[in-house]
């Protein structure tokens, strides 16, 4: 029997999926993208956050590069057709139903960045180091890294970064907002779990305007961005019945207050 390529659990309001292919490195086929691209477009009932984990040393080691060179086509379509596959895929989970929080540890390479890249909050093991090598691989970046890697490292990093072949360490991804905690090998998912217990605790709708609004909102022009800001907020209290959290929260206080 052949092992799934993804694993999929929750546990209560949080759900966690973990890339199952340790022995190509979690590269990513036209199988494990399909795979991924189901279970994003339709995450498990209830669940809040979604903490996204690889298994064994590294967290995904990119394009399926044997795969690439058995279906190598002439027809530049096809390399369009794919590219878009992932884009589909990685803008459901930018701009999908729940936060998802990665767990990134040894090669976070080429598209295996690009994953990255598309969750919302990214937490870094030790051993992690960051490359975009499809310039020494005659290729270019396809998943979407040419938009989402400029808006954490900037343009001009990521150039340098793909024209040398430079590899960031955990460290230096962190201050460059490649990842937003760093944690010692082995402690990334029980931290993510934490992270994703906060998350979950959010109003539902709240979390849905953040993930879908601010990254659209922040590449508008200042004045749509400000309509649109209003709009999302009226909507966002609406639904999330805002007033009794705000009631909750004046209440704890005044309860802490009391000798
Ligand atoms: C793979 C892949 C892969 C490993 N596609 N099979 N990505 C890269 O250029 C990264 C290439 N991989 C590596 O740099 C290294 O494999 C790692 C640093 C991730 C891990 O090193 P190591 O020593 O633990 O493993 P390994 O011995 O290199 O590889 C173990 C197996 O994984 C081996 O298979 P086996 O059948 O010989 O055992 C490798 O072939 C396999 N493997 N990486 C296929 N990437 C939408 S465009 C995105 C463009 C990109 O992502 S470009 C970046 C591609």
């Amino acid at each position: 029997m052949t092992e799934p390529l993804l694993i999929a659990e929750c546990h209560g309001d949080i759900a966690v999926l973990k890339l199952n292919r340790a022995d190509k490195r979690n590269a990513i086929n036209d199988a494990l993208i399909q795979a991924l691209g189901a279970y994003f477009s339709a995450p498990p009932r209830g669940a809040r956050v979604v903490v996204l984990h690889g298994e064994g040393a590294h967290f995904c080691a990119g394009l399926d590069l044997v795969e690439r060179m058995a279906n190598r086509s002439q027809n530049p379509l096809d390399g369009l057709r794919h590219s878009r596959g992932w884009h589909r895929v990685f803008d459901l989970i930018q701009h999908g139903e729940v936060p998802v929080i990665s767990v990134l540890k040894g090669g976070v390479i080429g598209g295996g960045l690009e994953l990255a890249a598309a969750t919302h909050v990214r937490v870094s093991e030790a051993s992690t180091f960051y490359q975009l090598p499809e310039g020494q691989r005659g290729i270019f970046v396809g998943g979407g890294a040419a938009v989402r890697v400029p808006r954490i490292i900037g343009a001009g990093r990521m150039v340098e970064m793909m024209l040398t072949g430079r590899r960031y360490s955990a460290a230096e991804g962190q201050s460059l907002g490649m990842s937003h905690y760093t944690v010692d090998d082995g402690a990334g998912l029980a931290r993510a779990l934490e992270l994703a217990a906060a998350v979950a605790s959010n109003a539902e709708a709240s979390n849905y305007a953040i993930i879908n609004g601010i990254s659209r909102i922040a590449d508008m022009p200042a004045e749509a961005g400000l309509f649109a800001e209003s709009m999302v907020a009226s909507m966002t209290g609406a639904a999330a019945n805002g007033d009794e959290r705000i009631a909750a929260f004046f209440a704890q206080r005044r309860q802490a207050r009391q000798p």
